[in-house]
């Protein structure tokens, strides 16, 4: 069968796990109208520009037929800290960017999908594309979405990547991931800002992640004190979640951890000119934060340690 063709080449190229969804409507309840609606995606404009694709993947690819949704796992276990004052970044930053690692398996299984059938055409995509890669991993049996809003699977917790391709190619689909989240509400209470308004629902106006990363401007004093030294995104509402206990170490070379990225010094990172501050975070995920914003993350959690 050509889906299972599809999934034996995407295991070879690494995935841990790859799902395939019929195309259609993306969100028909129109969660993500919703979220916008609410203003929940605070300053992050290019979600509401781009929300007609978002909602409807043949608008980025006439003719899609099939959603392949693949994991990559991200995981390894925290390296030692430092003993100066410093801060924590979250863990899918401490190597390299998972932009750029994923690239060239997720284009490598496209050109296989593209090759079963004449004529056929594909879109690949991670994070940076306009998919709701979310609901696509759910529909293709990848994962499950959890009450913190991340796809969570029974044998990698969420400590992945999802990586999607778009194909004209009509293959046979999955069954939808099963919810397993239960009575448990741990990353909810966890969550220092009550940024998880409803299961499934993040705002993030109160999200640390969208603070440290992807805020241009300053962040409220009244989360100063929750962010308790996140100087880049924000891993607490799944370092609580009773299926990261089976989380595993990635064989993916690229994602060890870089000397001084884990838990950066904040004199160091609040001294940090913009040139160093490049040098020091090449070719990582923190470089998107930028020098201005990871200076003011830092200075943040040293007025917060200090008091
Ligand atoms: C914008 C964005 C953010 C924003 C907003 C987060 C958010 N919750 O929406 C910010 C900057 C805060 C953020 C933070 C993080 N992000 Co982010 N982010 C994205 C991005 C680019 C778009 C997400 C989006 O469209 N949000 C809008 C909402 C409405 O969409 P949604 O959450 O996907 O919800 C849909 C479904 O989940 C479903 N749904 C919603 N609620 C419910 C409830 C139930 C019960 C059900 C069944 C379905 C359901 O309906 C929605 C519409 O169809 C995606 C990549 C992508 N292209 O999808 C990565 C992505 C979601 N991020 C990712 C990661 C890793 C993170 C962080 C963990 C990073 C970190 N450690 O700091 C945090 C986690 C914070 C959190 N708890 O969400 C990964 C998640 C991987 C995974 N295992 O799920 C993604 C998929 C990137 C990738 N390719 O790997 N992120
Ligand atoms: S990433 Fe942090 S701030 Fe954002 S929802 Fe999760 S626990 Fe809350
Ligand atoms: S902490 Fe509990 S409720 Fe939250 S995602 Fe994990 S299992 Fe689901």
């Amino acid at each position: 069968m050509r889906s299972t063709s599809v999934k034996e080449r995407a295991r070879a190229l690494g995935f841990e796990a790859c799902g395939i969804a019929t195309a259609g409507p993306a969100d028909p309840e129109n969660r993500l109208g919703q979220w916008i609606g609410a203003g929940f995606h605070a300053d992050m404009a290019w979600l509401a520009r781009t929300r007609d694709l978002r909602q409807d993947v043949t608008r980025k690819l006439p003719g899609t037929r099939s959603v392949i949704v693949v994991a990559r796992n991200y995981y390894q276990p925290n390296p030692p800290r430092p003993k100066e004052a410093h801060g924590k970044v979250a863990r899918y930053a401490w190597g390299r960017d998972y932009h750029k690692v994923l690239k060239k398996p997720l284009r490598q299984l496209a050109a296989f999908v593209d090759g079963l059938e004449e004529g056929a055409t594909s879109y690949a995509c991670v994070d940076s594309g306009p998919v709701l890669e979310r609901t696509w991993a759910e529909r293709a049996g990848v994962g499950w979405v959890g009450k913190n809003s991340l796809i969570l699977r029974r044998d990698l917790g969420s400590w992945f990547f999802l990586g999607v391709v778009l194909s004209t190619v009509e293959l046979a689909h999955d069954t939808p991931g099963e919810n397993r989240c239960g009575s448990c509400h741990a990353c909810i209470d966890a969550c220092p800002t009550g940024a998880i308004v409803a299961p499934g629902v993040v705002d993030a106006r109160r999200c640390i992640a969208y603070q440290t990363i992807e805020n241009r401007g300053d962040i409220p004093r009244v989360l100063h004190g929750p962010m308790d030294g996140w100087v880049f995104g924000c891993d607490i509402c799944q370092e609580v979640c009773p299926w990261n206990r089976f989380a595993t170490p990635t064989d993916e070379p690229d994602f060890a951890v870089r000397e001084g990225v884990a838990y950066p010094v904040l004199d160091e990172l609040c001294a940090l000119g913009e040139t160093a501050f490049n040098t020091r975070f090449e070719g990582t995920p923190v470089r998107r934060a930028k020098h201005a914003g990871m200076v003011r993350n830092a200075k943040i959690a040293r007025e917060s340690a200090g008091e």
